[in-house]
């Protein structure tokens, strides 16, 4: 069992040289714009409000860390989640996208304490073509990923496998690196955190 015994916001951060010093494991936290990023960061931490959730697609527009103190089996460790803005979100300018999409892969590409990251997908829609894309760069990036299939709450008990298994076989990742997960029902909190406490071993 892995006990979260303090999480706290660290920094916001656009630039490289805003980012917190590389002194923790990081693990950083991707999906489309509204996919419920925020919202499992607060749901994985036990914190209600340690991070914006909103309804207003795009929310998220800087890099935004935090730190987990975390416990499991008597070890101690300090876990940096970073919470990066969600891709696909269509209304913003070509200029305004450019940049964000610079500042993701800057940061996915140069952090050197970058242990592993969550790449989230709705499991009510399923993956789509920037899912895709987006796992296949994050591969490609030499990256360690886990894929949370959030929103399961929204699926009914009969249909949650057979998806998590077609998000699987879509984003060409094997079956056990997908995790479902839900924010409103707690779902998956136990299971995520076992994956990530591995990642920053
Ligand atoms: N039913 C359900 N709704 C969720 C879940 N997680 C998030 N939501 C809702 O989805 C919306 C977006 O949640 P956020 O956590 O702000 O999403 P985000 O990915 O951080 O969004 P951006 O920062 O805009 O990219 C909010 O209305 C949440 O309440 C979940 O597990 N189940
Ligand atoms: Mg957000």
């Amino acid at each position: 069992m892995i006990r979260v015994l303090d999480a706290r916001f660290l920094t916001t951060a656009v630039e490289e040289k805003g980012w917190p010093p590389g002194d923790a494991p990081e693990i950083a936290f991707v999906g489309r714009s509204n996919v419920g990023k925020s919202s499992m960061i607060n749901a994985l931490t036990g914190r209600r409000k340690l991070v914006r959730v909103s309804n207003t697609p795009g929310r998220t527009r800087t890099l935004n860390f935090f730190d987990a103190v975390l416990e499991k089996d008597g070890l101690r460790r300090t876990v940096r989640l970073a919470d990066l803005p969600g891709y696909g979100f269509a209304r913003v300018s070509h200029a305004e996208r450019a940049s964000w999409e610079r500042m993701i892969t800057t940061y996915l590409e140069r952090r050197t304490s970058l242990r592993g990251v969550v790449a989230i997908v709705d499991a009510e829609v399923g993956a789509t073509e920037d899912d895709v894309r987006t796992l296949a760069y994050l591969v490609n990036a030499g990256r360690q990923v886990l894929v949370a299939a959030t929103k399961l709450d929204r699926l009914g008990k009969a249909h949650r496998k057979p998806q998590l298994a077609a998000i699987a076989e879509r984003l060409s990742v094997p079956r056990d690196t997908v995790l479902g997960f839900s924010a409103t029902d707690k779902l998956g909190v136990p299971q995520v955190w076992e994956s990530l406490w591995m990642a920053t071993s």
